[in-house]
């Protein structure tokens, strides 16, 4: 069955502008999926996570080191970013994730999938690059989140995974956004 996924974004309180967003670019049958979290606020912020999201779009089949290096390239002179890219392969049910900086992800599966980050900021600073690879299951769900959003959404159990992924994005935002941060969930599950 086909790939269902929902996503929310938005900017701090009293702030128009936001410097989060996040990507899900479908490319034959791979999905990729990005959060990104541009450094410091506003319009500046916006720029660097939009140049590391026009990198996503423009190379949404290239290896994730290769989007990463692009990426890293491209936010010269910015701020720089913080970012999670994850690709589903959904014929083979195959998930890979590269991470530099705080993104959050979180996996709700019967199998131990805890994709983690290394630290850095793409533009500035970008560690070894790590890539970790999965098998999930039909209906295992996804969530990506920046750190405008607490943790705690997974433990807390307030939550519940099995709703839409539309909804979850919604519910996790509303019960676990931080006011005084960009904030952003995608959620993605294949049934
Ligand atoms: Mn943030």
């Amino acid at each position: 069955m086909d790939i269902i996924w929902g996503a929310v974004t938005r900017p701090k309180e009293g702030q128009s502008i936001n410097g989060d967003t996040y990507v899900v670019e479908r490319s034959g049958a791979g999905l990729l999926v990005s959060v990104i979290d541009g450094l410091g606020g506003g319009e500046e912020a916006a720029r660097a996570s939009g140049a590391a999201a026009t990198v996503l779009r423009t190379y949404a089949d290239q290896p994730l080191a290769v989007l990463m290096q692009q990426g890293h390239t491209a936010l010269h002179g910015t701020r720089g970013a913080v970012i999670g890219v994850m690709r589903l392969q959904m014929d083979t049910r195959q998930v890979i994730y590269m991470g530099v900086g705080n993104i959050g992800v979180y996996v709700q599966s019967q199998q131990a999938i805890k994709p983690i980050s290394k630290n850095g900021i793409l533009g500035y600073r970008l560690p070894t690059l790590l890539q970790l690879s999965y098998t999930y299951n039909s209906g295992d769900t996804f969530v990506l989140y920046s750190d405008g959003i607490t943790s705690n959404f997974m433990t807390e159990h307030a939550v519940d995974f099995r709703l839409p992924p539309q909804d979850l994005a919604d519910a996790i935002i509303t019960k676990y956004g931080k006011l005084n941060d960009d904030a952003t969930v995608v959620v993605v599950r294949q049934p």
